[in-house]
């Protein structure tokens, strides 16, 4: 079989969604999500511009040689630009290579390790009493794992916070981001009396887990954790901006709050040290941004020997593509720990129909070919691009800070 032909689309049905297509002189074709939040033209272009053509007269199944060409190839390597775009590819490969075998990628990847996979969604009210309405809605929906933020009293907009009446979307359409204002002072005050309400009202089950999206230093992320620690969340996410991988060692040496980090991270080398050190809990990289199943099932094997899960990055601003992606992974790998789940816009979802499907609190998937997954491709003229960014964080004085 010869690849015989690779484009790329953008839409946006409420978002932004870029996808890639690899078509075969067998008249089977593979889809990869290339969606980067805020920079999708930058790996339009990386990919028009670099590397479709490149594809064409491969051999569709030589996921690993072509992962190679790309990676190795390009002698400038990693970055989300570069990642995203060769993440679409292996991904389109993988499921093209599942539908010409007519299986499931999750057997090509080492079979079910389980029947059902753990998904966790948000919970996200402008202040506690929204939150814990929130919370109690999901719940009631069957939901076992909530990502618990709210609103923090004295700030006005921050992460992960809708508007009301809408759901959460962090890209603002315009041609320059948002501005926020932060304070870590009201938000450390903040987190605590709002765990303890959530356990209070919802017991122990019920999985908590919290996002801080990379706004604390270590001694301030060490202090949270260990303040959290009688609430026992399933983790504390992103804690510190992850750069400094040597950073995580001193939260690590004041809590017990399990950590879990990954989200902005693009290859192996992006987390060798948290893994190997024993640093973090759950990796948090997704099949799209992190390269691709390739490099993904790679970064689960070296986790899994040091005792870290698996908890892919399944934002609403990856298509149903990327999230069908983690799925199969999630459901191979033995050390799967929980998938990030936050559904689609009816549109997202027509425009790519899938075969995965929630459950009280479990998202499932069926035998179907490949990925499971198809796309409209309409969608291109009836919603096309929209320019939308991610807002940026200022501290009150003014100081550039994390988002
Ligand atoms: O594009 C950025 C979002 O995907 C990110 O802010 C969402 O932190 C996030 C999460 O945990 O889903
Ligand atoms: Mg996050």
């Amino acid at each position: 079989m010869k690849i015989t032909d690779a484009r790329v689309f953008v839409c946006s049905p409420g978002r932004n969604f870029v996808t890639v297509k690899i078509y075969t002189d067998a008249g089977v074709y593979g889809l990869g999500d290339a969606t980067l939040n805020g920079r999708e033209l930058a790996v339009v272009s990386y990919l028009q511009d670099h590397l479709l053509a490149c594809l064409i007269g491969r051999d569709p199944f030589d996921t690993e040689d072509i992962w190679q060409y790309f990676y190795k190839g390009a002698y400038w390597r990693r970055g989300p630009v570069t990642m995203a775009a060769i993440g679409a590819i292996d991904m389109a490969l993988w499921d093209l290579k599942g539908k010409a075998l007519n299986t499931p990628v999750y057997n090509l990847l080492g079979g079910k390790s389980r029947h059902q996979i753990l998904c966790y969604t948000h919970a996200n009210g402008r202040d506690v009493a929204e939150t814990l309405e929130k919370v109690a809605a999901l719940v009631e929906k069957g939901y076992q794992a909530v990502r618990v933020q709210s609103g923090v009293p004295g700030l006005e907009n921050i992460y992960g916070i809708a508007e009301k009446g809408r759901s959460y979307e962090p890209a603002l359409r315009g041609n320059r981001p948002a501005e926020e204002v932060w304070d870590t002072a009201k938000y450390l005050r903040h987190v605590p009396k709002l765990m303890a309400q959530i356990r209070d009202q919802f017991g122990e089950d019920l999985h908590v887990l919290h996002d801080s999206h990379h706004r604390l230093t270590p001694i301030e992320a060490a202090r949270l954790g260990k303040e959290l620690e009688p609430f026992h969340l399933f983790w504390l996410e992103d804690p510190v901006a992850a750069e400094l991988q040597e950073g995580f060692q001193l939260i690590r040496q004041h809590t017990t709050t399990p950590l879990a980090v990954g989200e902005v991270f693009n290859t192996i080398f992006d987390c060798h040290q948290l893994i190997t050190h024993q640093l973090i809990d759950y990796l948090r990289v997704t099949v799209s941004h992190g390269g691709g199943l390739t490099p993904l099932k790679k970064m689960a094997a070296l986790a899994e020997v040091y005792h870290v899960k698996m908890g892919c990055h399944g934002a609403s601003d990856m298509s149903p593509i990327c999230l069908a992606a983690c799925l199969h992974l999630g459901i191979a790998v033995n050390n799967f720990g929980i998938q990030e789940y936050m559904g689609h816009n009816d549109l997202a979802n027509e425009i790519f129909p899938h075969e995965y499907r929630f459950e009280r609190g479990f998202l499932y998937l069926t035998d179907a070919p490949g990925l499971g997954i198809d796309f409209d491709e309409s969608s291109v003229s009836s919603y096309p691009y929209q320019q939308a960014y991610l807002p940026l964080s200022r501290l009150t004085d003014g100081t550039l800070s994390n988002w």
